[in-house]
């Protein structure tokens, strides 16, 4: 793991100056997923005070997540929450270029919607990357008790890039589809970027093998009925 590298400049911590992050998130029949992900997405970003966009790239779902993006568009606010809808499935490696092109932010981060990844390890991810200057920032999965489990290839994680970086690595990466993720990493690895490291429990998924807590589905519920009584 890359030594912690003295800050050039001084980028600032929280809130600082000026750094925002924008978080694609593609969708293909996710209506059920789309608002827990985007309230623990505002939840989380919310607490740690980061500044934060997220980009919705739907391709045409038939089962109307546009449609409900739409609605928490409406709740969470046009500054938030972006939508750049495409008008078929053709693929997630061409959705990240395409929300990429839509990007605001200097640093992107890239998850999936249907609840495999939890958005709370994010501030993590951020902490990390700024304490080392990371060119990018990917989960590592431990099995309990610490053990390593590794660069994960059967399932995807969350990263985060610098978006000058991410750029340079979608236009060298040729595979499709979930291959495309390790792909990523691979070139980044070969192009000597610098990677930083967030240890992620192995049974992180929202839903799954480890629920979401109790309190966080009833704070969900909860919030989810103040919406509804204000907005
Ligand atoms: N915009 C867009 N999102 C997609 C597409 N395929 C999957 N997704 C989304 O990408 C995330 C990962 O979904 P997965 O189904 O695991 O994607 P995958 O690994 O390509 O698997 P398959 O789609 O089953 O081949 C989820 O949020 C999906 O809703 C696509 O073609 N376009
Ligand atoms: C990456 O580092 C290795 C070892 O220092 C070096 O041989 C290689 O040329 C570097 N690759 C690039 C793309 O800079």
């Amino acid at each position: 793991m890359a030594t912690v590298r003295d800050r050039k400049g001084g980028r600032g911590e929280q809130d600082g100056t000026g750094d925002l992050y924008s978080v694609l998130l593609p969708t293909y029949n996710e209506r059920e997923n789309l608002p827990i992900i985007l309230w623990l997405l505002v939840k989380y970003f919310g607490e740690s005070g980061y500044k934060y966009e997220i980009i919705i790239i739907d391709d045409g779902s038939p089962d109307g997540t546009l449609e409900v993006a739409k609605q928490l568009q409406k709740i969470y606010g046009a500054d938030k929450i972006l939508l750049r809808p495409r008008e078929k499935k053709l693929g997630l490696g061409t959705a990240y270029i395409h929300g990429m092109q839509h990007a605001s932010g200097n640093f992107i981060i890239i998850m999936d919607a249907d609840l495999s990844h939890h958005p709370k390890f994010i501030p993590e991810f951020i902490n990390k990357q700024k304490e080392g200057d990371f060119d990018v920032v990917s989960g590592t999965r431990y099995i309990g008790n610490g053990g390593v489990y590794g660069w994960d290839l059967k399932r995807k994680v969350i990263r985060l890039y610098k978006k000058s970086v991410l750029q340079k690595l979608v236009e060298n990466c040729v595979s499709k589809g979930y291959v495309f993720q390790m792909e990523m990493i691979v070139r980044a690895r070969q192009f000597n970027y610098t990677i930083g490291e967030v240890p992620i429990s192995f049974v992180d998924r929202v839903y799954g093998e480890s629920k979401l807590g109790g309190n966080e589905v009833v704070s969900f519920l909860k919030g989810l009925l103040t919406l509804f009584a204000t907005t």
